[in-house]
């Protein structure tokens, strides 16, 4: 039985606001690479060949073609236990928002209702030119066709609705994202390292906003060391023992 701590179930039961950041961690146990560990994307390949724009318009096959890999990894994925359970937290507190760097609509699939993409969707994409909606075909394997994929209404390339380094996020996300971290009484870190920017700021505004810091990592990441408590275990087995506990603290007759 995953040890969960008192204090941050006494926290979490006490809040009025909770908010959640998570990174590629939390789809984990769902089966989706990470990026930094042992076996992640970034062993595999090199951002900077493949998450800008410079790269995108160098070799928008190429581009196009990795995004198709990692859309069929994503489609045959389904949300784990820990997504699961930040959907149960949202239903048990009164003010929740899940902020994420994720771009694998997992959150939203297991039924979580505030969620705030920080970097997009893989699942969206659109031509760069007249910004027509449009989607990258995963099934259409890369190698297959040399030819980039196109817009059907002006030829336009055609590029996932994910933000790559060096753009700017979507100004109303990370708007809503400084807000309900500046609110939060309670902050979770679930599955980042937390060393991409501007993501990487929200818990330590939190923090300087009073909120609780706790981080749910395996692993140590840039803000274990800042947060209160550092539950050191795979989100799906950390956040149902947590939640549960909660639940129980919340309605003791229902537990
Ligand atoms: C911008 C979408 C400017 C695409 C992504 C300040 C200082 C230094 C650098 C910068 C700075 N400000 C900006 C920068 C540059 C850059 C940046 O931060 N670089 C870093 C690398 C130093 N930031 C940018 O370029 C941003 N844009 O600044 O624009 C601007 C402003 C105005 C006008 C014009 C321009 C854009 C950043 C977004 C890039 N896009 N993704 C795609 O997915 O293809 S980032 C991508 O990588 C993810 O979205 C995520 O953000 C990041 C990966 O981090 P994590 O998700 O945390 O994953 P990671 O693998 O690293 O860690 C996983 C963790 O989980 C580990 O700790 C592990 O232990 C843990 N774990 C593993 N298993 C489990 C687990 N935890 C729980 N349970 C488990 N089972
Ligand atoms: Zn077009």
């Amino acid at each position: 039985m995953t040890s969960v701590s008192a204090k941050l179930v006494d926290a979490l039961a006490a809040a009025e606001t909770v908010v959640v950041l998570t990174g590629a961690g939390a789809s984990a146990e769902s089966g989706i690479a990470t990026f930094r560990d042992p076996d992640g994307l970034w062993e595999q390949f090199s951002p900077e060949e493949l998450a800008n724009v410079e790269a995108f318009l160098d070799n928008p096959t190429l581009v196009q073609g990795w995004y198709r890999y990692r859309q069929v990894a994503i489609e045959e994925a389904a949300p784990n236990a820990g997504h699961r359970a930040l959907t149960r937290l949202e239903q048990l507190v009164p003010r929740f928002a899940c902020i994420t760097q994720n771009v694998d609509n997992l959150h939203q699939e297991a039924g979580t209702e505030r969620v705030i993409e920080l970097h997009g969707n893989i699942i969206r994409s659109y031509c760069i030119d007249c910004g027509e909606p449009h989607t990258l075909d995963a099934s259409v394997a890369a190698d297959d066709d040399p030819e980039p994929v196109r817009c059907d209404e002006c030829g336009g390339l055609i590029r996932p609705d994910v933000v790559w380094f060096g753009e700017r996020l979507p100004p109303d996300a990370i708007a809503s994202a400084n807000a309900w971290a500046r609110d939060a009484d309670v902050f979770l870190c679930v599955g980042t390292s937390a060393v991409v920017f501007p993501a990487a700021d929200l818990p330590l505004e939190a923090l300087d906003h009073g909120a609780y810091l706790a981080d749910v990592n395996p692993d140590t990441s840039a803000v274990s060391g800042k947060a209160q408590v550092h539950l050191q275990a795979p989100a799906g087995e950390a956040l149902p023992a947590l939640v549960e506990a909660v639940a129980a603290r919340i309605n003791p007759e229902a537990a």
